[in-house]
């Protein structure tokens, strides 16, 4: 080693707890990634871009490059100041062979700034090492470059100084590729799964640049593409931050008024930012983060956040007299309809709590943003009567709409199977009485809910058939909603109640299987429902009961045999395999009702021959998929006629 005299760098050695080695994480995975799927494949990527993201929180570093190289492997770089190459004094081996080779109890080196690897992930790198094939880190530091290569978490050799580099060039570079004895599902990343979560970690990083690059080819590629072929890359930089995440979430809507409120503070040791902006529909969309780790529970953080508005507006409204000394006060609810926020807390000791450990449980969070949204809301609000004005009056609508609600909700409620009354007189339910076995389709119109009535299997399949124009719930306000037929119909249908009525043990179909035309209408439908049960029942999605069902595109018929196929790919090889002559008549389906039930039941519904895509919900990315239903069903016709354009994406966040 070459490095003896840079030892002067020495740092928190003995803070590194070590605890077990790399074979205990080889052996249960899922215990230190929750898992090995896909989901567990990307968390590696996260973990690594962590750390360079905590060294731009230091203040060290400003750009970040992610890129997916062809033989599989992904390159981590950043321009902070390397990791440290410092003889450790406990374990008596370099500091960087200490962070890749010994687990790790993460968090306390490097002191000043927060650590804010922790949540879910912040397993730490020996974690990647671990479960990496092999793994390369390559520190640039005071003009020389170090290197160390590891198999399966173990040192090919001791930390080597590779030759100069430029006198000024600092940073990390680590390439890592998953061990496929670990991820046996896949050790492919997907390149628009990276993305976003790239893009809400620059959101969550106001200043830091990160880009990422996809230089795989396309596996299948031809001669055409060939020599004009070039790497993908995005790059994500937001001066603005949070600010900027609720613009571009809000990109598809119309905005109540014209600023994004930025509100900024550090309490008790936790720094806390948050973004609010308002938008002329009824949704709430609020998403929190602790340490850049979204936070679909909530915690301390969010409940500190909604008593601040609710406190400050309502203040406000009495103050100004916008509220009347009879009327009632806001409720939160009130508040936050049409809000579109983002509530970002950094904690050194992030304590995690709930069934799934995502809801953030220390206390003086929910003080410190109670105090500075407070605060610094107040004064906005003085600032800013016009805006402060609209938002109290929008408010004070919701109140008053909320009391029209509730008296629909409490109808619908009244009418849910579970308390005795009617099931939807359309529906043709299924007779197994246990859930588990049981499914419904949601038809698109009544001829074709005939024919699916017909050919279903009435034991375990039942059938609600919808009649016209779905209504946008993206649009309508919650009474209309309330008030809809085929909304009440379903919801009494699925017996689980809506929002903070849900309850999914009361779930009566295992699979909820929307099933409309193969064609542009039908997949406006479904996204109209969709875009209902993501707004209504999320749960129902997160948790994998609902499905698009698969009606082919064609039938192909020669000498009395039949063939299906359901895309343009499969039609083409089919013919190659059969023939194209004059003697196949093929036919083009244009809606379920040109099939007959016992097409029907063979293509689309027999549960041992059709194709189901199950819709999922990226939990590491949620606030994205809020983006995805309100470009899909928002009031901007430009941003879906993109969208549709575009579609690809959409039916990648289906699984079969
Ligand atoms: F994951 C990882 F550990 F492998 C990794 C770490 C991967 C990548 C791409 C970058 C990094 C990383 C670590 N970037 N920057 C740092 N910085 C430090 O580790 C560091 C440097 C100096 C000091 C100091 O106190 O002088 C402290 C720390 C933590």
């Amino acid at each position: 080693m070459s490095n003896k005299n840079k030892v002067e760098n020495e740092y928190g050695a003995d803070q590194i707890q070590i605890l077990e080695g790399l074979e205990a994480v080889r052996k249960r995975p899922g215990m230190y990634i929750g898992t090995t799927s896909s989901r567990g494949l990307h968390h590696l990527v996260y973990e690594i871009v962590d750390n360079s993201v905590d060294e731009a929180l230091a203040g060290f570093c400003d750009t970040i490059d992610v890129y997916l190289n062809a033989d599989g492997s992904c390159t981590v770089i950043d321009n902070g100041r390397g990791i440290p190459i410092g003889i450790n004094q406990k374990a008596g081996i370099p500091a960087v062979e200490v962070v890749f080779t010994i687990l790790h109890a993460g968090g306390k080196f490097g002191g000043g700034g927060y650590k804010v690897s922790g949540g879910l992930h912040g397993v730490g790198a020996s974690v990647v090492n671990a479960l990496s094939t092999w793994l390369e880190v390559e520190i640039y530091h005071e003009g020389r470059i170090y290197k160390q290569r590891y198999e399966r978490g173990k040192a090919c050799y001791s930390l080597q100084d590779e030759g100069p580099c430029d006198e000024d060039k600092t940073g990390t570079k680590v390439t890592f590729l998953p061990d496929p004895e670990i991820f046996q599902e896949t050790t492919v990343f997907e390149f628009d799964v990276l993305m976003q979560r790239l893009r809400e970690m620059a959101f969550l990083t106001k200043g830091i640049k990160i880009r990422l690059t996809d230089f795989r080819k396309p596996e299948d590629h031809n001669d055409e593409t060939d020599g004009e072929w070039k790497p993908k890359t995005r790059e994500f930089h937001y001066e603005g931050g949070i600010k900027e995440f609720v613009t571009y979430l809000n990109k598809s809507k119309e905005p109540l008024y014209e600023d994004v409120m930025y509100f900024e503070g550090t309490k008790n040791g936790v720094y806390v930012e948050v973004a609010l902006q308002h938008n002329q529909s009824f949704n709430e969309s609020v998403y929190s983060f602790v340490n850049n780790i979204n936070t679909p529970e909530g915690g301390m953080h969010l409940v500190g956040f909604r008593n601040a508005i609710t406190k400050t507006f309502n203040e406000y409204a009495r103050n100004n007299k916008l509220l009347k000394d009879k009327e009632d006060n806001l409720t939160g609810d009130d508040i936050r309809e049409g809000l579109t926020a983002i509530v970002s807390v950094k904690i050194e000791d992030p304590q995690f709590e709930g069934q799934t450990k995502q809801k953030l449980g220390n206390s003086v969070a929910r003080g410190a943003v109670d105090s500075i949204v407070s605060e610094q809301l107040t004064y906005y609000l003085e600032q800013n009567p016009k805006t402060a004005k609209d938002i109290c009056e929008k408010s004070i609508l919701a109140q008053r709409a909320r009391e029209a609600a509730r008296h629909a909700r409490d109808l619908a409620r009244r009418k849910s199977p579970l308390e005795g009354m009617a099931l939807p007189g359309k529906l043709a339910d299924c007779s197994d009485k246990d859930p588990a076995n049981c499914e419904i389709y949601i038809v698109e119109g009544d001829s074709a809910g005939g024919s699916a009535k017909t050919a279903r299997s009435r034991a375990t399949q039942a059938i609600l058939p919808l009649r016209g124009k779905i209504l946008n719930v993206e649009k309508a306000r919650p009474d209309k909603i309330y008030a809809n037929a085929e909304i009440r119909a379903m919801i009494t249908a699925f017996g689980t109640g809506i929002h903070e009525d849900f309850d999914i043990s009361k779930l009566r179909y295992n699979k909820i299987i929307i099933m409309t035309d193969a064609d542009v209408d039908g997949a406006h439908i479904s996204t109209l429902l969709l875009t209902f049960l993501y707004r209504f029942m999320p749960e129902l999605i997160k948790q994998g009961h609902v499905f698009l069902a698969q009606p082919p595109l064609y039938k192909l018929e020669k000498n009395k045999k039949v063939w299906y196929a359901y895309s343009d790919e499969e039609l083409d090889s089919i013919l190659k395999d059969v023939g194209r002559d004059s003697s196949n008549k093929i036919q083009r389906y244009k809606g379920l009702g040109e099939m007959d039930a016992e097409q029907l039941w063979e293509t689309t519904m027999d549960p041992e021959r059709r194709i189901l895509l199950r819709v999922d919900i990226n939990p590491d990315t949620e606030a994205e998929m809020d983006l995805v239903f309100t470009t899909l069903m928002g009031d901007e016709v430009e941003p879906r006629r993109e969208f549709i354009e575009n579609n690809a994406k959409f039916v990648k966040n289906l699984d079969i």
